[in-house]
């Protein structure tokens, strides 16, 4: 890893925005196999943002670049790098006015997610941001990506993780990638966005944001994610179909710990007691499952039909209107702490981040 030194080495260090590069396309380069992740991006950041012109460069914050070692395409990503992540910011937080996480964008909402829940109580930005072509792509989505976001994470008001991408800013938590190929990839279906680029501006809409609903003190929970970094947590899609055998072979191993359902609409299953049985079961020896709609948009209310209506007493905890990044991050978040079954499902259900 080239390191961003844990001490100030200039008196207005704070001044500074950290930018950590993880990897992605927007720092690849073409290789013989394809595009895989490439280095030096420090200067090729500088050399991109000098095509700006003197106006949009004054008005940048000063930054520091991080790189990590191995560089990722963001479908490497695990629990573990979501933990590395909260742990090099929650380290060097005191020293920088915000921070600039460039991702691939494969996985950036989930990488986003989970830094909502590890980094609570945020009181400056930690802007996540990527792109769908390589940086030194004429006229690719890289350069004015990286500008916005670097101008968002000098912002103070805004006080919590945000995906910037296609010239809006949305609230890391709420957000899903929606698009395999269009620029404007991202999107957050059930909260509006936090800001945007107007022209030459970039406005924020500091009512949308946490600072005014629930973010209180700052309160870190850096925890360790290696217990449920190995598949201990599943996300199971239904299927017309699904048997009860196959849920079990999931639901019922002995290493899962926690279960994101995505079932069907306002939150429907097929009518087949044996589907209930295995979940019921599940949840009987503590393993945390939520649930939400394969729908991207609108909430589940588990029990509107009579198809829906064994889940409440099965034990499966509503995840209202949540992403599936929010709700399978907050599993892992949950069931890596030390808390019984029943503060965990009560955890579940409090918003901690504005997540629901
Ligand atoms: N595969 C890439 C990644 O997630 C996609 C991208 O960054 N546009 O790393």
């Amino acid at each position: 890893m080239s390191q961003a030194p844990l001490l100030a080495d200039t008196p207005h260090r704070q001044e500074r925005v950290l930018v950590i590069y993880t990897g992605g396309t927007i720092g690849m380069q073409p290789q013989a196999n394809g595009l895989s992740p490439a280095g030096n991006f420090s200067e090729r950041l500088d050399k991109a943002l000098s095509q700006r012109s003197l106006h949009d460069q004054s008005l940048l914050p000063a930054y520091d670049v991080m790189s990590y070692s191995p560089l990722i395409d963001s479908s490497a990503a695990t629990p573990l790098t979501w933990q590395q992540l909260a742990n090099d910011i929650a380290e060097r937080f005191d020293q920088y006015r915000g921070f600039v996480v460039i991702h691939g964008t494969d996985t950036l909402s989930w990488t986003a997610a989970s830094l909502a829940y590890q980094l609570q109580g945020l009181d400056r930005p930690v802007v996540l941001t990527g792109a769908m072509a390589p940086l030194e792509t004429p006229n690719g989505d890289g350069l004015g990506n990286v500008y916005g976001a670097l101008r968002f994470s000098a912002h103070p008001q805004l006080q919590e993780v945000a995906v910037y991408f296609a010239d809006r800013l949305l609230r890391g938590v709420r957000a899903i990638k929606q698009h395999s190929e269009a620029s404007d990839a991202f999107t957050s279906p059930s909260y509006p966005p936090l800001g945007e680029r107007v022209g030459d501006d970039f406005i924020l809409f500091p009512r949308r944001g946490l600072v005014y609903q629930q973010r209180g003190a700052p309160r870190f929970e850096r925890l360790d994610y290696q217990p449920v970094a190995r598949g201990e947590v599943v996300r199971i899609a239904l299927w017309p179909g699904i048997a009860a055998w196959q849920l079990d072979a999931w639901l019922g191993h002995p290493n899962v710990k926690g279960a994101l359902l995505q079932l069907w609409g306002a939150g429907n299953l097929p009518d087949d007691p044996d589907l209930l049985a295995v979940i019921a079961k599940a949840s009987g020896e503590g393993k945390l499952i939520a649930a939400i709609s394969q729908c991207p948009q609108g909430r589940v209310k588990m029990g509107a039909y009579a198809a829906g209506n064994g889940l409440v007493d099965a034990g499966v905890l509503s995840g209202d209107d949540m992403t599936p990044e929010a709700v399978y991050t907050k599993l892992v978040h949950l069931i890596a702490q030390p808390l019984s079954p029943e503060d965990r499902r009560e955890r579940f259900m409090m918003p901690l981040v504005g997540e629901r």
